[in-house]
């Protein structure tokens, strides 16, 4: 019996940025997210013993063999444990509001690493299935989880998962401004490791994530969205810095991320509590109360256009469709 399962994307208020172990992935790092509500993937996972490889399908589309190397790594550990051999049909897609150009690795892996263990008839518990969905991707671990999770850097396999921090049941949300980007992009896999490997501004990075974790963690149990957003920016700016120092040096943003940046400048001159994160892209996410995103998404269309503004509430933990919930929503 094999069902769909969802998981929702996540986005890191203290960023995971560089692995301790390329293999295992193991990060340098402890790092914080919010699972969102408005990004989520849909896979499902049939072993079978016809197959003689491994088959991927993206939004129906099947995907080449580079596609498949996160998703063999997790279905390998996923045989490992089931001893089994089969290879497995693994059907994806992705709920994305269109041209978003936002990456799905979290939800994707996410999402991959429960339809996967239920497929071989695995019942692991959430933190088996935070490490299986780190393997994939290192911040799918906290996709598991819905609200605020953190991802325990560990030092092995058995020791390197997320943990669920805080439902954020209160007053924060977020606003993508998507910004289109005509530059050829650094996968984030190849920018941290460029970064660790090269720039000398990644050791003062390093160092100062213990106190901006302990900060962090503070004002998510004040519940002080100001705090949460002023060391969220703060971080978030941080390392984006090491990546000038790298060899050769590279940078995510673009024009349109800085003219999105000094927006969210202009609406905390304004009174609003509003402050920025960026990731491995160069999309801004506006870190906000939930009650006032209808209001600052109408401020920003004055600058932007509609389809550039997505509005995001915190998002729940992977769970299985029904059965007849699933059919109804691929109408197959
Ligand atoms: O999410 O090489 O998980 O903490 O998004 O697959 O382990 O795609 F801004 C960067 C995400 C990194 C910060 O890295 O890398 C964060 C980032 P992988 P991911």
């Amino acid at each position: 019996m094999t069902n769909w399962v969802r998981a929702h994307t996540n986005i890191a208020l203290i960023k995971y940025w560089g692995k301790a172990n390329d293999d295992l992935i193991l990060p340098k790092n402890n790092s914080l997210s919010l699972t969102l509500d408005a990004f989520y993937t849909d896979t499902k996972v049939t072993f079978d013993q016809c197959l003689e490889t491994d088959l991927l399908y993206l939004n129906g589309q099947q995907q080449n063999l580079a596609a498949l190397d996160k998703v063999k790594k997790v279905l390998d550990a996923v045989r490992d444990k089931a001893g089994i051999q089969t290879r497995a049909r693994v059907d994806s897609i992705n709920y994305v509001p269109t041209a978003a150009g936002l990456a799905s690795s979290a939800s994707g892996l996410a999402a991959l690493a429960g339809a996967a263990s239920q497929a071989a008839g695995l019942d692991m518990p959430f933190e088996e299935l935070s490490k299986l969905a780190r393997i994939g991707s290192g911040s799918a671990s906290r996709s598991i989880y819905g609200g605020f999770a953190e991802w325990l850097k560990g030092v092995d396999h058995d020791t390197s998962y997320a943990v669920p921090v805080d439902k954020a049941d209160w007053d924060i949300g977020m606003l993508f401004i998507i910004v289109n980007d005509a530059k050829k992009e650094v996968s984030s896999r190849d920018g941290m490791k460029r970064t660790v490997d090269t720039s000398p501004f990644y050791e003062g990075w390093l160092q100062s994530l213990d106190g901006d974790l302990s900060a962090m963690k503070q004002a998510l149990k004040d519940q002080d969205l100001k705090r949460v957003g002023q060391i969220a920016e703060r971080n978030a700016l941080k390392m984006h810095a090491t990546t000038l120092g790298a060899q050769p040096p590279f940078t995510y943003w673009t024009a349109e991320s800085m003219t999105a940046m000094e927006a969210v400048r202009s609406l905390r001159r304004q009174g609003y509590t509003a402050y920025f994160t960026m990731d491995a892209g160069p999309n801004v996410k506006i870190i906000c109360r939930q009650s006032q995103l209808a209001e600052l998404k109408d401020l920003l269309s004055e600058q932007f256009a509609e389809s550039q503004l997505i509005e995001a509430r915190p998002g729940p933990g992977i769970r299985t469709l029904d059965p007849s919930e699933a059919l109804q929503e691929k109408g197959d």
